[in-house]
């Protein structure tokens, strides 16, 4: 099976469509991989061929963000931290889920997502790696 991809993947990810251990083809497999640089969000579209039955296509939107900001402003405030508590005790499947809220992807918003934020909250950083004028990582 051939996997295709049509889109520009965000910079800093590649596609991967080979086992790292044998450097071989890894059919119908594909691995997205990196680290990104550039906060944005982009749909992809992968075409699965195999030459005998029909075309499956599937799109897949790749967001990145900055740790912590849930909301998708770019950048980390109590906002993101309202956001999540404003959705507390809803589960995935029922109504008002939101996957962004769900920080730890465990299927439902509550303290722990939360605790998993507040760490990036400016105020929670140490002043002297984090530069809280540019909401990111002094390096
Ligand atoms: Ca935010
Ligand atoms: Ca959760």
């Amino acid at each position: 099976m051939q996997l295709s991809l049509v889109g520009v993947l965000p910079p800093g990810l590649s596609l991967v469509q080979t086992d790292p251990d044998t450097g071989q083809p890894t059919y119908g497999k594909a691995l997205l991989t990196g680290k990104p640089t550039t906060v944005g969000s982009t749909t992809l579209v992968f075409y699965a061929e195999n030459g005998i039955q029909p075309r499956d296509v599937h799109s897949l939107t790749v967001r990145v963000t900055i740790p912590g900001d849930v909301n998708g402003d770019g950048k980390v405030s109590c906002d993101d931290v309202n956001f999540i508590t404003a959705r507390y005790g809803i589960r995935r499947g029922q109504e008002g889920y939101d996957y962004n809220a769900d920080y730890n992807m465990d299927g439902v918003i509550d303290v722990r997502d939360t605790a998993q934020v507040t760490p990036y909250l400016p105020a929670a950083r140490d002043a002297s790696s984090f530069d809280s004028d540019n909401n990111k990582e002094l390096t």
